[in-house]
């Protein structure tokens, strides 16, 4: 049980507002969003509603003038409906240019792959961070620590960083309703939108997504455009790391399967029957939207009827366009098409007692919806693009009679969790017309058995879950996250860990080479350890109560090159390789180095593509480097060579790993990790540290028990315990360990003397 409020924040507010004598009236929202989080907090809190501390808040926008707004304000918050209402109000000149422009004229054309539609305009982007400022200033002034905030939309895309900035700790979760677009499509934005978007996004710790593939789009736009890595779906920014995952939006699943025993629906239902009379119902219901695919769907029943002309006179296509943003051309210019190309269809084969198209722009009331979905043999749904599409979703649960044949586009979201429905490409009219022949012939019992599976799917994800599911992944998001918190080593922590070495008597210490105890060359073979190292190692390790284990991705000649005299034990290749200090090397676990042949190919041919970069052979591994190349190509083709690799790696024995300016390929199954825990369970040590300045140490710092240490060069986020800020640091550290540990000691001979 969470007693946290919830801040909810979406473009509009989600319930009627209107104006009636002057005052302002709310009704209820049928949106499924408000029901779901109503729900969440009944099951979540121990007094639902009856504390208005802690109930939660839901910030946006409404159409009614903020004068009036303001005058009922002053009598308090405006509570309704068991939630907080916070009123945002936007400039008219910056409303229109934000959301008529940027959102609806720019991203939302863009993020369903209609780019011809979209129009760029410095002035829509200016106003789309104007709104999001705004927006901001209102969560700010809302905002008690502790809340939860969880941003909507496509709308308020820069929100979650602006947050950010003022509320560092904050617990931020996005959800996007609409597609994310490939990468080839979203890198249409201008560079500096495309990056303010991601980074604004990145200001979440959870984002949500409908599907797997708008969540590998994003990732990749992210790889590529900002550079950041992902390990599944965690992305690591230098400062945090931010989450994103699959949450697949749905309805509320009572609400509608109980349609049917609500009398006055069913009454509305058996009028619609009866006016039919034995014709069977095709019903489609969709905002108007070009992205709904309208426009090919009418053509595909025109098909149909051409095709299948048994069906003439025979069927009924009620066509419920509901009116949206029809001020903007495109809108505008779709339902005069729709409107065309009705009246052409009836007019060329209707008749006086037939008319093949009843074609409705309007809104429904809510039970009329109801009705219709239950009337109908047929819902044909063929959004060119949808992020999910509730409305398949609703046909499905209302139907308790298990009647009824789901059309629905494969390019829609709602397709990854309704495959019994009969799938289509909504562009393929031949393929449309002939799903519904099949659906108007398809038999009772297959009918059943298909609505009974998607039925059942659908009751167990409901909406509540769905909220319930974002909210908690939110919440264990966020502890991991603090987890992982970037903490500096101080000169306390500093004198703790001194402390505690002085005192041991068994000490195991790991030390990375490259970043760690060297500073980054230009070329690997320049950054040949210095005297002042090699001393400092040849004291270290000369402790008889040492034992030091330079743990490096170097292939063994170099190593054995440059450390082999000294007292110290080596690893070689990540692990690949081990050498115990007066014993010879070792192979650490025996691995398949098959694949090497198929990547070379690769990697050679990435290499005459960008000047600069080289490949490193090793015995279990191959490596990229790109330091030398130019650094916007280098990193382009960096970014290419890892989705190259990706795919080989599905079917070859290797992993990849991405390091410091450069790629590596090697065998699965070793890691800094493996070879260290060699060391780990030979002898019980009462100290141990580990330090490393790259990714591929961060396998090292999780095999390090937690009583003892591990520390990150460079302030990235890491699983290791602290950081050092930079290289440097590292070498002054050992110096103090050792130099601090004989002061100890004579300060203990000292006092003992005078003693
Ligand atoms: C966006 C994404 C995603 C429709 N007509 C009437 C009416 N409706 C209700 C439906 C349904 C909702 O409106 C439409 O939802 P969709 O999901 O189909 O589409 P969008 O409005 O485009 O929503 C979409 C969704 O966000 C959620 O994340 O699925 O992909 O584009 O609930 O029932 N309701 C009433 N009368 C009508 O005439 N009462």
């Amino acid at each position: 049980m969470i007693n946290r409020r919830l801040i909810l924040v979406s473009n509009r507010l989600p319930f009627r507002i209107t104006e009636k004598k002057g005052e302002i009236e709310f009704s209820p929202s049928s949106g499924g969003l408000v029901s779901s989080i109503k729900s969440y907090i009944q099951k979540t809190n121990s007094s639902p509603g009856s504390n208005k501390d802690n109930c939660p808040v839901w910030i946006g926008t409404s159409d009614i003038a903020e004068k009036k707004f303001k005058d009922r304000l002053q009598s308090g918050s405006i509570f309704y409906d068991d939630f907080e209402l916070a009123p945002v109000f936007i400039p008219p000149s910056t409303k229109d240019k934000f959301y008529n422009g940027f959102c609806n004229n720019t991203i939302w054309p863009l993020f369903h792959y209609f780019p011809s539609y979209a129009k760029f305009s410095d002035n829509y982007y200016e106003q789309y961070v104007k709104a999001n400022t705004i927006f901001c200033e209102k969560v700010l002034e809302m905002y008690k620590p502790n809340d939860i905030i969880w941003i909507h939309d496509y709308h308020l895309m820069l929100l979650p960083e602006l947050l950010r900035e003022h509320l560092p700790n904050a617990t931020i979760g996005f959800f996007l309703h609409i597609p994310f677009p490939s990468f080839e499509l979203f890198r249409l934005l201008p560079s500096k939108w495309r990056k303010e978007i991601l980074n604004g996004l990145l200001g979440a710790d959870l984002l949500g997504f409908h599907t797997n593939d708008y969540v590998q789009h994003f990732l990749k736009s992210i790889r590529q455009i900002l550079g950041f890595e992902n390990t599944l779906r965690i992305i690591t920014t230098p400062d945090r790391s931010v989450t994103v995952d699959t949450f697949p939006i749905s309805i509320d699943y009572y609400k509608f399967s109980k349609a049917s025993t609500d009398s006055d629906t069913f009454n509305e239902r058996n009028k619609i029957k009866k006016r039919l009379y034995d014709t069977k119902l095709i019903i489609s219901v969709d905002r108007l939207d070009y992205a709904k695919g309208l426009i090919n769907r009418l053509e595909s029943f025109e098909f149909f009827l051409e095709k299948y002309s048994e069906h003439k006179r025979k069927v009924v296509y009620i066509l419920l366009v509901v009116p949206s943003r029809d001020i903007i051309t495109k809108y505008k210019e779709t339902k005069r098409e729709i409107e065309g190309l009705v009246s052409r269809i009836n007019g060329k084969y209707g008749s006086i007692d037939w008319t093949p198209i009843v074609y409705q722009y309007k809104t429904l009331e809510f039970k009329k919806l109801l009705a219709l979905y239950l009337a109908a043999d047929v819902a044909l749904i063929t959004p060119m693009r949808d992020g999910m599409n509730l409305v398949a979703k609703e046909f499905v649960a209302s139907r308790t009679d298990k009647r009824g044949v789901l059309i629905l586009s494969e390019t829609a979201g709602a397709s990854s969790e309704l495959g019994e429905a009969i799938l289509v490409n909504p562009t393929d009219r031949g393929e449309i017309a002939g799903a519904i022949q099949q659906a108007l012939s398809m038999p009772v019992e297959e009918q059943t058995t298909r609505n009974e599976t998607m039925q059942k799917r659908l009751q167990e994800y409901d909406v509540m879950k769905w909220a319930e599911d974002f909210i908690s992944q939110l919440l264990i998001r966020k502890e991991k996250q603090e987890k992982l918190k970037v903490k500096e080593v101080t000169t306390q922590i500093e004198n703790q860990i001194i402390e505690h070495y002085s005192h041991s008597e068994s000490r195991l210490i790991f030390l990375d080479y490259d970043g760690t105890l060297a500073p980054l060359a230009r070329l690997p073979h320049l950054a040949s350890p210095g005297g002042e190292l090699i001393s400092l190692l040849k004291t270290v390790g000369g402790d008889s109560k040492n034992e030091i284990v330079l743990i490096s991705g170097r292939p063994m000649e170099v190593l054995k090159g440059w450390f082999e005299h000294l007292p110290v034990s080596l690893v070689a290749e990540h692990g690949a390789f081990y050498k115990q200090r007066g014993v010879d090397w070792r192979q650490t676990v025996p691995v398949n180095a098959s694949w090497k042949p198929s990547i070379i190919p690769v990697l050679n041919l990435f290499t005459e593509r960008c000047a600069g970069t080289f490949v490193e052979e090793k015995t279990l591994s191959l490596a990229w480097h790109y330091r030398n190349a130019e650094k916007e190509l280098g990193f382009l083709r960096s970014r290419e060579l890892i989705n190259a690799l990706v795919e080989l790696s599905s079917h070859l024995d290797f992993q990849i790993i991405e390091g410091n300016k450069v790629i590596e390929t090697r065998a699965r199954g070793i890691d800094k990790g493996i070879a260290a825990s060699l060391w780990l369970k030979k002898k019980q040590h009462d100290f141990v540290l580990a330090i490393g300045d790259d990714k591929t140490d961060e396998d090292l710092f999780k095999v390090i028990p937690t009583t003892q240490y591990s520390i990150r060069v460079g302030l990235t986020q890491s699983v290791a315990k602290y950081n050092f800020k930079q290289q440097k640091d590292v070498l002054s550290f050992l110096k103090k360990l050792q130099t601090r540990k004989q002061v100890t000691i004579e300060n203990h001979i000292t006092n003992n003397e005078v003693g």
